[in-house]
């Protein structure tokens, strides 16, 4: 069978195209140097691929910054806001991050990953006239490197799906006679570099699309037939069956299923897959860093690959860009759970294990068999693989362990006389700024070159300070700043049992920037408090509440990687239980005010319509748990960043927060609008600070937006903050800004009392 992969990871497996990348932003290596590098990444990539045996490496899985922009640089269609338009590196990073003239592209999330592309944007004067040369140069480098190519390229369909139409009605299918004589430009010259096999990811086909993006796929793939080089349609992310017809009529020579999330397709295809098609098995989980069960799905495979013969291709189920590269560096896991695991590069061990199964037999491949079923049953062996009284306690919850004690408007009247805030009360959503000096020392403690006693200190002078400014600005509710966390998942993995983290298990998140994603390989338990010194600590210092800061269950959730045979539902309950202690805790510390962050709380509903109200029952469940054991005097925030949650906004209102803090700057308090429609109960705050550009925001500017919100929400149910954290910006501008957002709350409150 043909092994190839739809992806790799393009960071490299010591961040080395993050480091050359913010280089050459700091002026500090050109772009020689740059491509350089990229160059090398490419071929270590490919060579990764050839290393492990796959038959063919894939060319164009790499990206500058970004997949989907640079798919827009190879056809020409760089949003034409921007001046220099041309494909070079620093048209790129000028869309990529903005420029002196224009704010950068907008940053989604890619589908339902932690990965986060840039939108397309589509102007009446767009048009297309690339030819891709970028990825014709890198098809030529692995060709001369004496590499077997499968090219890949984001499909036409999916692209415009993901567009965003800018000035001007009509919709983004309206552009698809213009974009498809690039596409077939673009693959015919691929066919002339010799090229046989191209493959077009079109995971868009995965959602539920209205019957004209069905219309759309099939002129599109009609328009491509006959140009270029078999094209292998790759769907991932979810199943297709439901568009079996359409998928059995196209004019394509592949198709890519994603097996892993829905194995169950396989049955809806394989009855009359046509004689002349490739199928593409997506067996290996490309969204997940578990070893697979080689042997169960060798005995999946046998019959079909009795069937299809060399038309059965072996793959993962998407782009192995989701998980981390090597497990190589991974010396510090415990044994049973690093025999457990497998990274991009163990996972193309994985995918070469079964070819070799299916051509020459399970019992060539015994041992490799024998060795992935015991490191999946040494998981089972692991120390906090099961605990019998998180088991029980999960089993006791019941109904009013997801209740508060008291209703919304009983807390809010309690809450406001034990704290007595102001009308538009002001707050941040709980980091600062991280210093390189912050970094180091917590580096420093990290490996034992900093003692406990000054880390503690070191962290306590930053909090001091931190909450000095805070009160010279004159915020009403202060937090501590966070300096003991580099990422908050990752912070509350390293403190709770069942969960690990790695020492360099990167994903790349955007751009340049990278998560390591817990583990999450058993009944999850909170050994001790986690944050109650920090906060304790910070309230010490103020008369002014200090809010406690916590990452929610679900956000915990969806940013580690969870065993696969955890239900997500308990999962998620334990985690929300190990955070109710957390709360009590605060309480008995003297905190009144705890934000249990969900930022992830969106990007967690399932994409399969099926599976929404099942989750999104349990995500409010767990983050209800998590909360309800507060007095009905302690005020419960959270925070979301990723705004897109018009439609789940009945389960944010059933969150039942005291306060919720959203993402509302950039898209001018559009959400809010929603909230009004919904008229949604509980406290808001809506951002009126963008903190994901360095720009300094002025009293009229966020005056004005809040005038905006105080039409929409009734003033006692409104707060004032930045939209996000503020730990990615520097000290000058986040001081001139809040200074600002107080000045503007005043001025408003002012205006208010005198309207009264
Ligand atoms: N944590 C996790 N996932 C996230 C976010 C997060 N996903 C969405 C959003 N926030 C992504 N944003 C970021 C922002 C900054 C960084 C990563 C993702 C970042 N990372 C450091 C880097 O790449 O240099 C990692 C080094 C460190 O840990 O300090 O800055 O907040 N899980
Ligand atoms: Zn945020």
């Amino acid at each position: 069978s043909v092994t190839h992969v739809p992806g790799f990871p393009r960071i490299g497996a010591h961040r080395e195209l993050k480091f050359a990348l913010e280089a050459h932003w700091r002026g500090e290596l050109d772009a020689a140097g740059l491509h350089a590098v990229g160059r090398d990444l490419r071929r270590a990539q490919w060579q990764a691929q050839r290393d492990a045996g796959l038959d063919r490496v894939t060319v164009g899985d790499f990206a500058w910054y970004d997949h989907v922009l640079q798919t827009l640089a190879w056809l020409g269609a760089l949003p034409t806001r921007f001046e220099n338009r041309d494909a070079g590196l620093a048209g790129l990073f000028a869309c990529a991050r903005g420029s002196a003239a224009q704010p950068a592209m907008e940053l989604t999330k890619w589908f339902d990953t932690n990965y986060h592309y840039l939108v397309p944007e589509l102007t009446p004067e767009l048009d297309f006239p690339g030819s891709a040369a970028e990825l014709l140069g890198w098809v030529g480098e692995a060709q001369a490197l004496g590499h077997a190519v499968k090219p890949v390229l984001l499909g036409p369909v999916t692209l415009l799906y993901l567009a965003k139409v800018r000035r001007g009605a009509g919709r983004s299918l309206d552009w698809l006679p213009r974009l498809l004589p690039a596409y077939r430009r673009i693959l015919a010259a691929l066919a002339a570099a010799g090229v046989d096999w191209v493959q077009l990811d079109e995971p868009a086909l995965v959602l539920d699309l209205d019957p004209e993006w069905h219309a759309a796929c099939r002129d599109v793939y009609a328009a491509l037939a006959g140009v270029g080089p078999r094209r292998l349609l790759a769907t991932y992310f979810g199943g297709v069956a439901a568009q079996r017809e359409l998928l059995a009529a196209l004019p394509v020579d592949g198709l890519h299923l994603d097996l892993v999330r829905d194995p169950a397709q396989l049955d809806a295809f394989v009855a009359d897959w046509p004689a002349s098609r490739v199928l593409s098995a997506g067996v290996i989980d490309g969204r997940n860093v578990w070893r697979a069960d080689l042997a169960a799905l060798l005995e999946r495979l046998a019959p079909l690959h009795a069937r299809l013969g060399e038309r059965l291709w072996l793959s993962a189920s998407c782009s192995l860009l989701h998980v981390p590269v090597d497990l190589a560096a991974e010396t510090r896991l415990a044994p049973a759970l690093r025999d457990g695991l497998a990274f991009a590069v163990q996972k193309l061990g994985e995918l070469r294990t079964l070819a070799r199964g299916l051509d020459e037999g399970a019992s060539a491949v015994a041992a490799e068999l024998a060795a992935a079923r015991a490191g999946r049953a040494g998981l089972a062996t692991l120390a906090d693989a099961r605990s019998p009284a998180v088991a029980r306690r999960v089993a006791a919850l019941d109904a009013a362990a997801a209740e508060r004690r008291a209703p919304y408007a009983e807390r809010r009247a309690l809450q406001q006389a034990a704290l007595g805030l102001p009308p538009l009360p002001t707050t941040t959503i709980g980091s600062f700024p991280q210093t390189g000096a912050l970094r180091a020392a917590r580096a420093a403690f990290k490996r034992h070159a900093l003692g406990h006693l000054d880390y503690l200190e070191r962290m306590r002078a930053e909090i001091r300070e931190v909450i000095a400014r805070q009160e010279a600005l004159g915020l009403d509710v202060l937090v501590h700043g966070e300096p003991e966390r580099n990422d908050m998942v990752e912070y509350f993995g390293e403190q709770l049992r069942g969960v690990a983290t790695t020492a360099a298990g990167w994903v790349q998140s955007y751009g340049s920037r990278c998560v390591k994603p817990p583990l999450i390989h058993g009944d999850v338990q909170r050994p001790e408090p986690i944050t109650v010194g920090w906060s304790a600590y910070a309230q010490s210092l103020s008369a002014r509440p200090v809010k406690g800061m916590l990452t929610g269950p679900v956000t915990l959730w969806k940013w580690s990687f969870c065993r696969e045979d955890l239900d997500a539902a308990t999962v998620m309950a334990q985690l929300a239980l190990a955070l109710r202690d957390e709360v009590a805790d605060l309480e008995r510390a003297g905190i009144r005010i705890v934000q249990i962050d969900e930022p992830a709380f969106r990007e967690g509903l399932p994409l399969a319509a099926a599976a929404r109200a099942a989750w999104l029952d349990a995500a409010v469940r767990a983050f209800r748990i998590a909360a309800a054991g507060a007095a009905p005097t302690t005020q419960i925030h959270t925070h979301m960043c990723y705004s897109e949650f018009g439609d789940i906004l009945p389960a944010i209102a059933a969150l039942d927060a005291d306060v919720i803090t959203i993402e509302t700057a950039r898209s001018d308090m559009e959400l809010l609008d929603a909230f009004r429609a919904f008229d949604y109960p509980n406290g808001i705050g809506p951002g009126v600070y963008d903190i994901h550009s360095p720009r300094v925001p002025t009293v009229a500017a966020m005056r004005r937006l809040l005038e905006r919100a105080a039409a929409a929400i009734p003033p006692e149910r409104l707060w004032v903050n930045p939209d996000c954290g503020l730990k990615t910006r520097g000290w000058p501008e986040v001081e001139a800004a809040l200074a600002n957002l107080v000045a503007a709350a005043r001025a408003v409150r002012q205006a208010l009392a005198e309207a009264d």
